[in-house]
């Protein structure tokens, strides 16, 4: 067993369902991360530990990609309950040793839920699963090295999968592209695919660039900030500071949400006084609690409605396409739009009154908006308002994709995406090396291919696709199919108990651990690049760093010859490599060396430049897809808990929403109960319907009723991903449409 860990895995055995809060953080928010991190790593180290998280010479945290304060702004306590419970699940004493797989067979542990595989601890040892056996047993790092090394030579380049999930550090991800290109595949899906694809295609097509063009000071001075489709309270915590300081200098807030999230409606800042003892800060002075999947047509009427208000001057300078926008917009359907969003007309004049008289918006967004059919479309309906008050490019406003993974926009930089970086033709002259030009796998593309077996080989540095990805079952499949998984994690779960026919776990350092080869960088969801510097004693003296991983698989597979070693010896060497490459490092090492590090060029954000085709920011049309239920039926989104970090489960408890002790819960409105004569309280099992036919099943789901939209239903993912149909993904950017599943509630006898 492995030390100090649960033995019982306790299920929703406990679960207590009680009234939503109204209110987010305050003193019990940090008391809880405190309490979390203790049960894991002790009072000594949790206070050592916690007070170098993000702070200048610290580690940036694990959590989410929200940015940090300048240097001289920074709180001591610059983290927040959700960061603590980050950092305690990598800096646990809790181990996994070899005789823990001894222990357990591979079937036991698949039985086994996410949150008792993830409370076992760190992994320490290189582990291999041969074919035919049952168990993983530990295996050297060069015999590691070499065994996927012939497995790769083994087959095309084409037939292998290369997945990143987005703690991955820039110099890790640069070299491991760097590898799986001179491999001789784009196949890199990533986390990206499932989670902020859809903001970065529509970004990318209007205004040039796929990322967001705020700073945190812009959101600082912002008039008017519109939240859609995020809980910040619990997965950005750190933004509500942001908010609250906003609020505090005059601004107003909008939330656009099917739930009435504590952390948008209230927030006791642990940090001021009055946070401490008080009520707190007011959040949204305007809740548009907004049925699931009726952002288009609300942003549609929006911009109806400011069509007279319309920033000539910037459209005329800046921007194409306008008339056609215009003349789409220049009606609405009110019958329509009140149907699709839930929403009465009058709220919606209020918000477009607000915009209005703002001559600084910023709109925020995450997965409320891009996890569905129309995400795209939504997106970009976003930024045609935005354009038409001329709301980019100035101080206090614009578009803030709030990124998940606290380096997944950095990862993307570095070229992990399943097309040819931009900067192809630079890394083939410097290495002298032939890169692949074709198309790779995205994620659901990736699965298709495994479970078709067009692909035989995967391997994940960080992350666990198993239970992120979506139709589970089809995806557990996929992967069995493959000849050899491989993955490179600091704690267990359910990807490497669903392995395939050979499978290795390559246990690495983690974020808060001193590597020998120095510091490491990031870069935040508003394109600030800074270091992170571990501080603390490896998990075990068996670990190595992902790129020291990577080097060595790359010696081990390549003919061509790279300086992997002298790589892996130092990040400074490879900065080196990556500020002659990509666009905006140059000086990297310079750069990021004092404190406060750099942001990185952004031409709309930065002085209104647009690297589209004819340099302009473009308005586009999009169509309405009305949303029709048959009876009985409601649209179910997938989100997440407050004790969880996407799959990795903290605890089994829900605070701000009421639930304590289980997950397996499903949140409907109480008329919609009244109409279905359910309950609350019995126990359903929830059902997805979808064109092709195939009914998917997760079973025993105890019913609460919410204060969510009418029409629609919540619950948690990783549990309700078998729902999510392989093949229901959104236009253009394809990624799985978690927020759109239509769904029957069935009686459990
Ligand atoms: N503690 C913690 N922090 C995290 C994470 C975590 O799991 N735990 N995950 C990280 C990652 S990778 C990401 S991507 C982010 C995710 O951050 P969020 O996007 O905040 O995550 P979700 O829980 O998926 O919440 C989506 C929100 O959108 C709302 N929503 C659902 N459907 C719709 C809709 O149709 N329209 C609108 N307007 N709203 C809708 C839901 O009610 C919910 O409030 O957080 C990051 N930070
Ligand atoms: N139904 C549904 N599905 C979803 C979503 C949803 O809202 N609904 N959200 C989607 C989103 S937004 C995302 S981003 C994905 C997340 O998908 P992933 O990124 O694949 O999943 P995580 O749960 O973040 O990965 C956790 C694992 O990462 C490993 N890990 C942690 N830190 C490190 C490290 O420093 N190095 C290495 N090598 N490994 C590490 C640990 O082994 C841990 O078990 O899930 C997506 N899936
Ligand atoms: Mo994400």
């Amino acid at each position: 067993m492995a030390k100090n860990a649960p033995t019982d895995d306790v299920g929703d055995r406990d679960l207590q369902v009680s009234p939503p809060k109204q209110a987010a953080a305050g003193v019990p928010g940090v008391l809880h991360g405190l309490a979390a991190a203790q049960a894991q790593m002790g009072v000594r180290r949790s206070a050592l530990t916690l007070l170098k998280l993000n702070q200048a010479g610290g580690f940036d945290c694990p959590g989410c990609a929200w940015p940090e304060p300048a240097p001289g702004k920074r709180s001591h306590f610059e983290f927040c309950e959700n960061g603590a419970k980050a950092v305690a699940e990598e800096a646990t004493l809790r181990r996994i040793t070899p005789e823990f797989f001894a222990e357990h067979s591979i079937s036991d542990l698949a039985g086994r839920s996410d949150y008792w595989l993830g409370q076992q601890g760190r992994l320490t040892t290189p582990m291999i699963k041969r074919a035919d056996s049952d168990h993983y047993e530990p295996i050297g790092w060069d015999d590691a090295f070499a065994t996927i090394g012939a497995q790769l030579n083994a087959v095309e380049p084409d037939q292998s999968v290369f997945y990143t999930s987005g703690r991955t550090s820039n110099e890790a991800a640069f070299a491991y592209q760097l590898f799986v290109r001179a491999y001789g595949t784009n196949n890199l899906p990533d986390c990206s695919n499932m989670c902020h694809e859809s903001s970065g295609v529509a970004l990318m097509e209007t205004i040039g660039i796929g990322k967001g063009s705020v700073t945190l000071e812009d959101v600082h001075q912002a008039k008017l900030i519109i939240v859609v489709g995020q809980n910040p309270g619990t997965n950005h915590p750190r933004m509500l500071t942001a908010l609250e300081k906003a609020k505090k200098a005059g601004a107003t807030i909008v939330a656009v949400n099917p739930l009435l999230e504590a952390g948008l409606m209230r927030f006791k800042n642990p940090q001021a006084p009055d946070g401490v003892v008080g009520r707190g800060t007011s959040l949204a002075d305007e809740y548009l609690q907004i049925r699931v999947g009726g952002d288009l047509p609300l942003f549609a009427a929006l911009g109806h409605l400011l069509l007279p208000h319309a920033d000539r001057s910037f459209i005329d300078s800046y921007t194409a396409g306008f008339e056609a926008y215009a003349e789409a917009r220049a009606t609405v359907d009110w019958a329509m739009t009140e149907e699709q969003t839930g929403l009465t007309r009058e709220q919606i004049e209020r918000v477009a009154a607000l915009m209005a008289e703002s001559d600084a918006t910023i709109v925020c967004w995450a997965m409320g908006l891009t996890q569905r059919s129309d995400s795209v479309p939504t997106i970009r309906e976003v930024v045609n308002v935005q354009l038409l008050r001329g709301m980019i490019g100035k101080p206090g406003a614009g578009l803030c994709p709030v990124r998940g993974h606290s380096n997944v926009q950095g990862d993307r930089t570095m070229g992990i995406i399943e097309s040819p970086p931009p900067w192809v033709d630079d890394i083939e002259r410097e290495f002298k090396i032939e890169m692949p030009r074709s198309h790779g796998y995205a994620v659901v593309d990736a699965i298709r291919a495994m479970r078709d077996g067009r692909a035989r080989f995967f391997m994940a540095v960080g992350g666990n696709f198993a239970a992120a990805a979506p139709d589970t079952d089809v995806t557990l499949a996929a992967l069995a199919n493959c000849d050899m998984t491989v993955h490179v994690s600091t704690k267990l779960n359910r990807t490497h108990v669903t392995p395939g026919t050979v499978s290795l776990i390559l246990p690495c350092l983690g974020r808060t651990e001193r590597d020998p080869a120095g510091f490491v960088t990031v870069e935040d969801s508003m394109s600030a690049v800074h270091a992170s510097t571990g501080r603390l004693a490896p998990a075990s003296p068996d670990l190595l760093s992902e790129l020291a991983i990577i080097s060595r698989l790359a010696q081990a597979t390549l003919s061509t010859e790279l300086p992997w070693s002298s790589w892996e010896a130092s990040y400074p060497a490879i900065r080196e490599v990556i500020a002659k490459i990509v666009p905006g490092f140059d000086d990297y090492e310079a750069k990021v060396t004092p404190r406060e590090g750099f942001t990185l060029p952004h031409g709309p954000r930065d002085s209104r430049e647009f690297r589209t085709a004819d340099g302009k920011a473009h308005f586009t049309v999009n169509r309405i897809v009305e949303r029709h239920l048959p009876p009985g039926r409601l649209m179910l989104q997938t989100m997440r808990s407050h004790d969880q970090y996407n799959t990795t489960i903290y605890g089994l408890d829900d605070r701000y929403r009421g639930i304590s002790g289980g997950r397996r819960v499903v949140f409907v409105n109480a008329k919609d109960l009244a109409s279905l004569g359910l309950a609350d309280g019995s126990m359903v099992d929830i059902v997805s319907e979808w064109k092709d036919g195939v009914e998917r099943r997760a079973p025993g789901f105890r019913l609460v009723e919410y204060p969510i939209a009418a029409g629609c239903a919540g619950a948690y993912f990783p549990e309700a991903n078998v729902l999510v149909p392989l093949d229901s993904t959104a236009e253009l950017s394809h990624t799985p449409t978690s927020k759109e599943i239509v769904v029957r509630l069935e009686p459990v006898a």
